[in-house]
């Protein structure tokens, strides 16, 4: 039985938002005293974590002087080197402060949005000097309750224009830097911009220079919207925008639940990894869950622990799954591989297409076993093959 011991090769990364999670929420006040990020570095380094990332208030609010910031970085970048732990990607936080109660890059106040780019700006630098080689912009504040009081076109143009700053800058500085858009359909705004990858596909592709923006898609994102995530993640991939991915858990279409990841929609779960594994995702895989509010510390690193051994468990159902002799020829009962040729052979014209004929009778009735395929996949999952 392997051990699924992580290792640093298996480029698991944390929020320190997550692993940090206080417990507040709407109805109940924090259950957990704050984390020190040092400690958040060193934990994550000692399960065998690679990464840890954060918000730029994650370690000091807004208005700390250089030298409050500098006491918090100094301490956590002793701890990054003494740990090997990396900071593969930062992100900034444009909703906790009352600033931002009605968005950032597209809040109404020109005042505010003129903010909100100076703090991400900030934190670019940041993000650069901590090694990181990606910025994740979630827009959570983003969004409106009514139609009426945000003129949604009008918001994507300073939302376009807000990207071609900082991809500007980032240019401009000679930065190795990327940014990843994270969708959301809502919460904490009624109905928030850019609610689904695919919404955020398209928005990337009016950006100056779209090369420079992806995505960070989160999995309880989608599903809260009642979309398969594997199929979305397959879509990003295939345009070339899958530049990091938040795993966490989802129940269904409600609030957002940030289960740790496996904890959900299992079978979505198997077929992410699988589609991860096989698709060439080369980016961390970071854990963006939030730590159920029954639990201590202990709890904390235990569900931190879980979440790569889920995947590092999916990974070796998944291969399983692949390497079973039953399911290749599953695969080929299905006419999985047929997909692969093209609809019309090199050469061939719409002419000769459409002088073609079918046997309507003979192939309307064809199955396609699927049902047997699909509970293959079911017994790898269950451990039962
Ligand atoms: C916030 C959100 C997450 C995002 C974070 C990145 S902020 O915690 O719930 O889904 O990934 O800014
Ligand atoms: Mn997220
Ligand atoms: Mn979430």
């Amino acid at each position: 039985m392997p051990d699924y011991q992580p290792t640093p090769e298996d480029r698991f990364s944390f929020g320190l938002w997550t692993v940090g999670w206080r417990g507040v929420n709407t109805f109940g006040s924090p259950v957990r005293e704050p984390l020190d990020p040092g400690e958040a570095a060193r934990r994550i380094g000692d399960l065998g974590g690679y990464g840890l990332t954060f918000h730029d208030d994650d370690l000091f609010p807004p208005d700390a002087t250089s030298a409050e910031r500098e006491s918090v970085l100094k301490p956590l970048r002793a701890a990054l080197a003494e740990s090997g732990v990396q900071v593969p990607m930062v992100t900034t936080n444009l909703f906790s402060h009352p600033v931002f109660r009605d968005g950032g890059f597209t809040s109404n106040s020109r005042d505010v949005r003129r903010y909100a780019l100076r703090k991400v700006i900030r934190n670019i630098d940041r993000a650069v000097e901590f090694g990181a080689s990606t910025l994740v912009c979630w827009g959570g504040m983003d969004g409106a309750e009514s139609e009426a009081a945000k003129d949604s076109r009008v918001a994507l143009d300073r939302l376009r224009e807000a990207f071609n700053v900082l991809t500007t800058y980032v240019r401009d500085q000679g930065y190795d830097l990327r940014i990843a858009v994270e969708p959301k359909p809502n919460e904490p705004r009624g109905d928030i911009l850019l609610p689904t990858l695919g919404h955020a596909l398209a928005f990337i592709n009016e950006l100056e220079h779209p090369e420079m923006v992806g995505l960070n898609p989160e999995v309880g994102h989608e599903q809260m919207a009642g979309l398969n995530f594997a199929h979305g993640a397959a879509q990003a991939l295939w345009h070339g925008k899958l530049f990091h991915i938040d795993l966490n858990g989802q129940r269904g279409v409600k609030y957002d639940q940030d289960l740790r990841f496996g904890a959900g929609d299992l079978k979505e779960a198997f077929y992410l990894v699988d589609l991860l594994e096989r698709g060439g995702y080369q980016g961390p895989k970071h854990f963006d869950f939030k730590p159920l509010r029954t639990e201590d510390y202990d709890g904390v690193w235990a569900a931190a622990a879980a979440c790569m051994r889920n995947y590092l468990i999916l990974r070796d159902r998944a291969a399983a799954f692949r390497a079973d002799p039953a399911v290749s020829d599953a695969l080929r009962a299905s006419r999985v591989f047929e997909l692969r040729q093209p609809t019309l052979a090199d050469g061939e014209s719409v002419e000769d297409l459409l002088e073609e004929t079918i046997d309507l009778d003979a192939v309307g009735p064809r199955g396609y076993h699927m049902e047997h395929l699909d509970q293959l996949a079911l017994e790898h999952l269950m451990g039962v093959r």
